[in-house]
């Protein structure tokens, strides 16, 4: 069986991590196929949207420690280098809009990754653990990077040194995450907010996640200059010029992601 399942559908990536029997846990396998599944989704133009989710009860439990223990256990070097840096790298340069449904519980790896995504929403039920202190590691795949930007730094140390749970209401309240829903609307809510990122203008979204990358680590006054530049190459899209036409004829504008 496929520790990923990729489908396209309306213009979504849909990708589902596929190991529920262990939560989804990462082995090497897994983490090499979400990352050619996330190339294959950033050359497809059918793809204007990705839809993260996994399978059965939990998200994803990050690493899956049997691979690092026992007889020939994996370096930690190669994991970092490997498998999980190259996914948030992706996720991060993806020119398209990427959506974590967290449907469960969000575990080291797993919930450090998806608050790489841009929009995190969750389940009811789900649940986000720092587990990394609780084994004697410390935070990897970009958390010491998202975390402090998302909840402070003084949330992020706590959350970080004590590996508490926190439910997906606790995490939506102190905006670690998008919002949370019900459990019975979770995934077509999910889905719903997907579809609608595959129908607007595919590259006004990924000028605006390339901005927002770059003020991770710039000054207003570049950020300003960085703007000034993205917005001009947005005006020569034919979305931009649809979208002016429709409001200025009163109707919705039909995006092609060019
Ligand atoms: C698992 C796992 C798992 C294997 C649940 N592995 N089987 C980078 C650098 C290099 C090396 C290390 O890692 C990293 C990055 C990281 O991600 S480090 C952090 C690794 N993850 C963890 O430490 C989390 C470990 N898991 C847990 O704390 C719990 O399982 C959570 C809180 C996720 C869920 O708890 P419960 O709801 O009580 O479920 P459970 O513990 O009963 O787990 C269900 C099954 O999934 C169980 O299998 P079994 O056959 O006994 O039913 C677990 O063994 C398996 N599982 N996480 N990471």
């Amino acid at each position: 069986m496929s520790t990923i399942q990729f489908e396209i559908k309306e213009g979504i990536g849909i990708i589902r991590l596929n190991r529920p029997e262990k939560y989804n846990a990462f082995i090497r396998e897994m983490a090499l196929a979400l990352q050619a599944t996330l190339d294959q989704c950033e050359v497809d133009e059918e793809v204007r949207a990705i839809y993260l989710i996994g399978n059965g009860k939990a998200f994803c439990a990050g690493q899956d420690l049997g691979e690092v223990t026992g007889e020939n256990p994996a370096s930690f070097e190669v994991i970092l280098s490997e498998h999980y840096n190259p996914i948030i790298t992706r996720i991060r340069k993806m020119p398209k809009p990427v959506v974590c449904a967290v449907n469960g519980v969000a575990a080291g790896a797993g919930a450090n990754i998806a608050l790489s995504c841009d929009i995190v929403v969750a389940s009811e039920h789900a649940s986000f653990i720092q587990a990394f202190s609780k084994i004697g590691l410390i935070p990897d795949s970009g958390g010491t990077f998202f975390l402090p930007r998302l909840v402070g730094f003084q949330r992020a140390a706590a959350l970080m040194m004590l590996g508490e749970k926190l439910t997906a209401e606790e995490a939506a309240n102190m905006g670690m995450i998008y919002k949370s829903f019900v459990a019975d609307q979770f995934e077509a809510e999910s889905l719903k907010l997907a579809k609608q990122l595959a129908q607007m203008p595919t590259k006004a979204l990924a000028l605006t996640k390339q901005a927002l990358n770059n003020s991770m680590h710039s000054n207003l006054f570049d950020q300003l200059l960085y703007e000034d530049k993205l917005q001009n190459i947005a005006a020569r899209t034919s979305d931009y010029q649809e979208g002016v036409n429709a409001f200025m004829e009163k109707r919705n504008p039909s995006f092609k992601g060019n």
